[in-house]
């Protein structure tokens, strides 16, 4: 989130779409009932379901599943030509006025720079003009034909609402209805928070999805107020902590990352990450990558990682590739990856194509899975049911089921969605033989440690040198690794400034990452995390919550990352020429007139006066000092959003682009050898199929509860009436669900709420297909929804498209 959940009760208009806030976020749904009746805020819903949220809404519009950015760059192509968007807030805090290079193309659905063969762009010509003096071009009157307004008031202008409507099956007039809504936050005193989740996120283009809705909030002047931004509600109750963390293939803490085989050196891997300013006096906070590198470095090897060595730099693998889930699956099936640690993870049932799943699985020499509970993952070779996956008298994968404890059995703090850092304590002891995650891989590592030190082994530098600081070495405490992640001097550290400054003694913890240094003098182990245990001790734990402003700003409960900032990029709720909010009565910050003070911290240079010619503007993690419209860097498939078709649509070419098969689905998206053949189409599976969760359960975790499998007792499927009809099925009837990948059986659900859509005159059904069941537990056992869905995922993120596939049904 960039601002936070009681930060919703201040919007005036709410847009859930992509998400289905009610149902899987009913506590922090709360806040939106606020907004409605303590502001009197309009809620407006776009969902291919009418939903819970829908319910409650003052305004629903059905939407065809994967058709979103068509959807929104319709609205991009209302507010630029109504000249609804906020206009000094975009000249000011927007990249609209930088002027795009020459070189820059879009033609047939594909930008330049395209390679068909690799299925991947340069975005070499995707760059500004530069000036002579090395910053990037502007013109403030944005009326130059390749500044970036005008770029992108030309690439959405083909998104007519007629248009707009043939791709989403939205109605004209509800498209029409929804645009007004969110023109109406267009001027300063108005804000429009969106709301979003998996709707957005599980597609083939799902990051250019939200590209698309942030690009909307900039151009309305909603990002950096209260009442604003644009929200991920996150999933599991720690996911946001994952992130944070870095715990992906190709992160590392505090959202640096690893660098790639290309990278074999400090000051090449530096480079494209420390970049200078694109524009003068702007702080390109990125810029100090050193200091947060190195810490991190410090608080990992400690005495080992030294200037001479680079700072262990050679210790941290460089990667060939991503190694996303998708990718571990697909390695496994090629027999290149032999054994495989289960963490809290269920792939059987949370992942794509699951015949391909247990198909990995099954080549294993070692499976380990540490879970509280028993799981699918933990018996794939049961060959449970009808879809025949496996030969149990043929798989030779030895399973270890390594029994966790679970977050209320332990201390220790989860980071939600509004990046707030809040500790929790243990609630009950663990039964049987469960230990904690930490206890278990701590384990792991000492032997690991001993076993290198004993024997040798290539390169066990990074193994043997770890730094291991802890009391109780197989065992450290939640309190250790937090102080950890926080930092430390390591040395004594004094202003840069005034060197005669002592500001922090060795071995005291850091304040905050303003303090981190590159000269190993500093270690931490998640530079964002900096400040969440002082000097003052654990912030986190904090539990005041005053709000002086009365509007929902509470900078004293618990601990919001970074720097206990709330509203992300706050500065831009000012007028930049004053430095006064926006809107007076939702103060976040304001100038006055030596220095920022609010409710909020200052997200700018604190003595960034606005009278300054070039002062330091609020995105201070670009380099552009400004947020962007237009991303010269950063994106697989373009700088500008366009909508491609799901990898399954029923539409055979992209609508936007029917003469050139390339551009139909995402150019850029990762397709494995032989998966582009595993693709359905409409001939043989004519119906969308979208997969969703239920409040009465959480994942595959509560069929082991029998309260939960009372109130949700068995899979079933939902279809509207239209469909029914047409294929003679009755409410309550058994149905046979199949994709290109296999089938499922269960109960259907005929109902009002999936409505049929008119995408320029081909009807379009959806098959709703909530995804809680399986195999394991007291719940009915059964398919599970995972057999039906496509192995591919999002070109930036790999995220998989589980959201839009296509499917048939039959009665059975
Ligand atoms: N009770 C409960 N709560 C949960 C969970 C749970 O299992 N149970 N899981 C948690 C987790 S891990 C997560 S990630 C979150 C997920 O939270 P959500 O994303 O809100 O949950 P979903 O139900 O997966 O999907 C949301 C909605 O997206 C809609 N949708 C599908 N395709 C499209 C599309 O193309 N466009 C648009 N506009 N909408 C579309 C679906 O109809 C559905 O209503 O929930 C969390 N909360
Ligand atoms: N078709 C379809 N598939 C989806 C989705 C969808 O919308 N549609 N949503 C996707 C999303 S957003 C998500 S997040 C995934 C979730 O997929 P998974 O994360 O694979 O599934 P979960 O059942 O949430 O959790 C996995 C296991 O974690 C265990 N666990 C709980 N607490 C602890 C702990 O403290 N330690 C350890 N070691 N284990 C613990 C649980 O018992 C559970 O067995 O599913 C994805 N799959
Ligand atoms: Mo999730």
């Amino acid at each position: 989130m960039t601002n936070h959940w009681v930060d919703i009760k201040n919007a005036d208009v709410v847009l859930i779409m992509g998400g289905n806030a009610a149902e899987a976020h009913p506590c922090g749904f709360k806040w939106v009932i606020e907004a409605k009746h303590h502001n009197k805020a309009k809620l407006v819903v776009v969902d291919p379901r009418f939903t819970r949220s829908a319910a409650m809404s003052d305004y629903y519009a059905p939407i065809r599943a994967g058709s979103d950015i068509a959807f929104l760059g319709g609205v991009l192509n209302y507010l630029l030509t109504n000249n609804k968007i906020q206009t000094e807030y975009v000249r000011s805090y927007t990249n609209a006025p930088f002027i795009v290079n020459e070189g820059f193309d879009f033609q047939d659905g594909l930008f330049s720079g395209y390679d068909e063969a690799k299925r991947r762009y340069s975005n070499e010509s995707w760059g500004y003009e530069m000036g002579e003096d090395g910053y990037a071009k502007v013109d403030p009157t944005m009326e130059h034909p390749r500044c970036v307004l005008q770029v992108m008031k030309r690439h959405y202008s083909r998104y007519t609402p007629e248009q707009v409507s043939k791709i989403t099956g939205t109605p004209v007039k509800q498209f029409l209805k929804v645009c007004e809504y969110i023109a109406s936050t267009a001027q300063p005193g108005r804000a429009m928070t969106i709301l979003y989740a998996l709707g957005w996120t599980q597609h083939s283009q799902g990051s250019q999805i939200i590209r698309t809705g942030a690009i909307m909030q900039l151009l309305l002047g909603n990002v950096g107020i209260a009442g604003g931004g644009l929200n991920a509600l996150r999933g599991h109750s720690n996911i946001q902590g994952l992130t944070d963390l870095g715990l992906l293939s190709n992160s590392l803490p505090g959202y640096l990352s690893l660098a790639t085989d290309k990278e074999q050196d400090l000051e090449t891997y530096y480079k494209p990450r420390a970049l200078k300013p694109l524009r003068p006096n702007q702080m390109s906070y990125w810029q100090n990558y050193p200091k947060f590198f190195v810490s991190l470095q410090k608080a990992w090897w400690g005495d080992a990682a030294t200037k001479e060595n680079n700072w262990a730099f050679d210790y941290l693998p460089k990667i060939d590739k991503l190694y996303d889930v998708l990718q571990a699956f697909e390695l496994m099936g090629q027999g290149k990856l032999n054994g495989y640690i289960c963490q809290g993870f269920n792939p059987v049932g949370s992942f794509p194509n699951k015949k391909k799943i247990i198909a990995g699985l099954s080549k294993l020499k070692f499976l380990v899975t540490m879970d509280p509970l028993n799981t699918e993952t933990s018996e794939f070779w049961k060959n449970f049911g009808e879809s025949n996956d496996v030969d149990p008298s043929k798989i030779q994968t030895t399973v270890f089921r390594l029994p966790t404890t679970c977050f209320a059995e332990e201390d220790g703090s989860l980071s939600n969605s509004s990046r707030w850092l809040q500790w929790h304590w243990k609630g009950a002891e663990a039964p049987y033989e469960c230990k904690p995650d930490i206890e278990i891989i701590a384990d792991l590592f000492s032997r690991m440690k001993n076993l290198y030190l004993k024997d040798g082994g290539a390169f066990s530098d990074p193994i043997t040198k770890l730094s291991w600081p802890y009391k109780i070495p197989h065992s450290p405490s939640a309190e250790e690794l937090a102080k950890e992640f926080n930092g430390k001097a390591l040395a004594d550290i004094y202003d840069a400034k005034d060197p005669t400054k002592l500001i922090l003694k060795a071995g005291e913890q850091v304040p905050g990452f303003g303090v981190l240094r590159d000269d190993g003098s500093t270690a931490s182990g998640c530079w964002v995390y900096a400040g969440a245990w002082t000097q003052a001790g654990n912030q986190m734990a904090r539990r005041d919550n005053a709000d002086p402003y009365n509007i929902g700003q509470t900078l004293g409960w618990a601990w919001a990352w970074p720097a206990n900032r709330r509203v992300l990029y706050n500065a831009a709720s000012t007028d930049p020429k004053t430095g006064k909010p926006w809107n007076p009565a939702l103060n976040l910050i304001s100038w006055n007139g030596t220095a920022w003070t609010g409710s909020d911290i200052p997200d700018i240079r604190p003595d960034a006066d606005p009278a300054e010619e070039n002062r330091t503007q609020p995105f201070i993690m670009t380099s552009e000092g400004v947020a962007r419209l237009f991303a010269p860097t950063g994106m697989a498939e373009g700088p500008l959003p366009e909508h491609y078709e799901p990898f399954e649509s029923p539409f055979p070419v992209n609508p936007m682009h029917p003469k050139n098969p390339l551009a139909r689905a995402n150019p850029a998206a990762r397709v494995f050898k032989g998966d582009m053949e595993a693709f359905g189409t409409a001939k043989d599976f004519p119906y969308v199929a979208t997969s969703y969760r239920l409040t009465e359960h959480f994942h595959y975790w509560t069929k082991n509860v029998v309260s939960n499998a009372i109130i949700q007792p068995q899979q079933f499927v939902e279809i509207g009436e239209e469909l029914a009809k047409a294929k003679g099925i009755t409410n309550g009837d058994m149905v046979k669900v199949s994709s290109m990948r296999g089938f499922i059986k269960a109960k259907c659900l005929v109902t009002k709420r999936i409505p049929q859509l008119d995408c320029d005159g081909m009807k379009v059904d959806t098959v709703g297909l909530p995804n809680h069941w399986g195999f394991v537990g007291v719940a009915k056992p059964g398919f599970l929804v995972n057999t039906l869905t496509p192995f591919v995922g999002d070109a930036n993120t790999q995220t998989p498209e589980f959201k839009s596939f296509l499917v048939n049904i039959e009665r059975v």
